[in-house]
């Protein structure tokens, strides 16, 4: 009986990383016109889901690490997408961007197109807040980065 339950555990072990590996993150529509979590770090495979919690607000893609970025989405309507492509991707509310409604999703840790995130035309405030997410990105990614 030990040894069935030590081999049952053994193969629970060996199938549930795959399973488990791929995770899904929620981000909401705040009142304040704004997502609920700015910064996203995800791993590679892994599913954002946003969640028109407030209604007025979608998502739209500016920039990312691919030529090909996902399409924009409804207008209060539920969204997911699945990053496969490591890299910064940068989108934001089609009627609010410019007033600084903007996201980042760091994809596997990382950070190779950012400096061409940074060359996303943007409104002077939707600039400020770029910045501000762009130096967010910067200090907890290097960190979490083990060195070679
Ligand atoms: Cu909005």
């Amino acid at each position: 009986m030990h040894f069935l339950w030590v081999l049952v555990l053994s193969i629970a072990l060996l199938v549930l990383p795959q399973f488990v590996s791929a995770k899904d993150l929620e981000i909401e529509f705040t009142k304040n016109d704004s997502y609920s979590i700015e910064v996203a770090r995800i791993s590679v495979g892994d599913t954002i889901k946003w969640l028109p919690k407030n209604e007025g607000h979608n998502v739209e893609f500016f920039a990312g690490p691919e030529i090909s970025l996902p399409l924009k989405s409804e207008m209060d309507e539920p969204y997911s997408v699945v990053f496969r492509t490591p890299g910064v991707y940068l989108y934001g509310c089609t009627p609010h961007a410019n007033m600084g409604m903007l996201g980042l999703i760091i994809v596997g840790n990382d950070l190779h197109n950012l400096e061409s995130i940074k060359q996303t035309a943007l409104s002077p405030i939707g600039q400020s807040i770029l910045k501000r997410l762009v130096r967010i990105a910067e200090t907890q990614t290097r960190s979490t980065t083990k060195s070679p």
